[in-house]
């Protein structure tokens, strides 16, 4: 069979010669950097990684797929994206420029307010065709696990129907979805000065319901000034435990609230934006390992000045990740390439925790270490191969569109042109 000529084909086979990233593969042999090495792939898993003059006996009649010296790095994990929405925000790009703050268009009724509006007009179907154009451009930059949140319904029927949305463009695309409840995103205009009433309906009704439904993976907080408070956040937090679903938050973007620290005790698998965190913050999240999210997509797009405390996170060796947050507002980003270049000019991480960032730490921070983001041996197989002679090149070039080749769940779902 030539499969090579397949782009939907089996990954099976070995991938040979290959380049492994550095830090982001455990082989069974020792590699070499620059050494030519070789994944093999059997029933959509990698069942062994390690350099190519070392091939067990057992693999060695597989057929081989050109890996065109290439380097190889994990399939990519955008951990944090609100990707189902209607409509867009462009207006508000231009008020923005015109001197408006994110603070003031939430006000004047504009912001996620208007997002929900759009949502809720949208028809399943119109949702789905304007997610899935933008799921795609993640997807042909090597991204193979991704997270979408709920968050522009905030009503029982909105917010399921967005939720259903994402698990339809995972089946849909061949691509792992996370879907995070984020029913506490914003006060829905019905119930404005309700916001306990609000957040008992969330509590109560909405999450119970949706996580029954099988809906739910992980549950989120907006909590912030123009959002929730604290003991709104914690009342949610309550209500994911009591179903027995992890939480994460939306913290510490726009001012400290202590956030972080509320959702360090309550286990978190992250905390997102973290721009005003606090040594609390940073103390309670080592002590819990949670995940420190950096969306440089939304610091760049408010031209927002206070940098997430990068020293503190990488002496406290709290894991940082790094995502898109695609949302219509403060982030229309489609490129976690062009986020970790940000991530390493804006916040000063080095090269290798930005690739951690979008690749191990990411899967961290939705549960998912042992399925994504290192390439090993028993995983399945999750990986792309990029035509770039150094590591450093995935966060170095800005809006390049590399042409791989994506290996996801155990397919060949993008193949890069033969190299000269
Ligand atoms: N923080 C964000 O970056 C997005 N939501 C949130 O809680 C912004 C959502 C939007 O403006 O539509
Ligand atoms: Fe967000």
């Amino acid at each position: 069979m030539n499969f090579e000529s397949d782009p939907h084909a089996s990954a099976d086979g070995r991938w040979q010669p290959v380049r492994l990233a550095p830090g982001l593969f455990q082989a069974d042999q020792v590699v070499a950097e620059q050494e030519p090495a070789c994944i093999v792939v059997q029933q959509g898993r990698v069942v062994w990684v390690g350099p190519q003059a070392a091939v067990p006996a057992a693999y060695a009649s597989l057929p081989v797929h050109d890996g065109q010296q290439m380097l190889v790095t994990p399939g990519l994990v955008d951990c944090h994206t609100h990707l189902v929405y209607g409509g867009e925000r462009a207006n508000e790009f231009a008020m923005r420029l015109a001197g408006a703050s994110y603070e003031d268009i939430a006000r004047a009724g504009g912001g996620i307010v208007s997002s929900v509006q759009h949502t809720r007009e949208a028809t399943e179907d119109a949702l789905f065709a304007a997610a899935l154009p933008r799921l795609q451009q993640l997807l042909d930059e090597g991204v193979t696990a991704i997270e979408i949140k709920s968050g522009y319904g905030l009503s029982l029927a909105h917010e399921r129907k967005q939720l259903r949305v994402a698990r339809r463009l995972g089946q849909a695309c061949g691509v792992t979805v996370r879907t995070t409840f984020l029913g506490a995103h914003a006060l829905p205009p019905e119930y404005a000065g309700r916001s306990q009433d609000y957040i008992d309906l969330v509590c109560q009704q909405m999450l119970p319901a949706l996580a029954a439904e099988g809906l739910v993976d992980a549950v989120d907080v907006f909590c912030e000034r123009i959002a929730f408070s604290l003991a709104e956040t914690e009342q949610v937090f309550q209500a994911a435990k009591a179903l027995g679903l992890p939480v994460k938050l939306h913290a510490e973007q726009l001012s400290n609230m202590e956030g972080a620290a509320l959702a360090a005790r309550y286990g978190a698998l992250s905390c997102d934006h973290i721009e005003h965190l606090s040594a609390q913050g940073i103390a309670a999240m080592c002590q819990a390992g949670t995940v420190a999210v950096l969306l440089p997509g939304a610091f760049y797009t408010l031209r927002d000045t206070q940098v997430p405390p990068i020293a503190a996170l990488r002496a406290a060796g709290v894991p940082m990740a790094v995502s898109t947050d695609h949302n219509p507002g403060t982030s229309p980003a489609l490129s976690l390439l062009l986020m970790a270049n940000m991530a390493c000019t804006l916040f000063r991480l080095t090269v290798p925790e930005a690739l951690a960032g979008i690749t191990t730490h990411a899967a961290q921070a939705l549960g998912l270490q042992d399925e994504q983001g290192l390439l090993a041996a028993g995983r399945p197989a999750n990986f792309v191969l990029w035509p770039v002679q150094h590591a450093a090149e995935l966060a170095y070039w800005l809006g390049a569109k590399p042409d791989c080749t994506i290996v996801r769940q155990g397919r060949i779902a993008r193949r890069a042109a033969a190299r000269a």
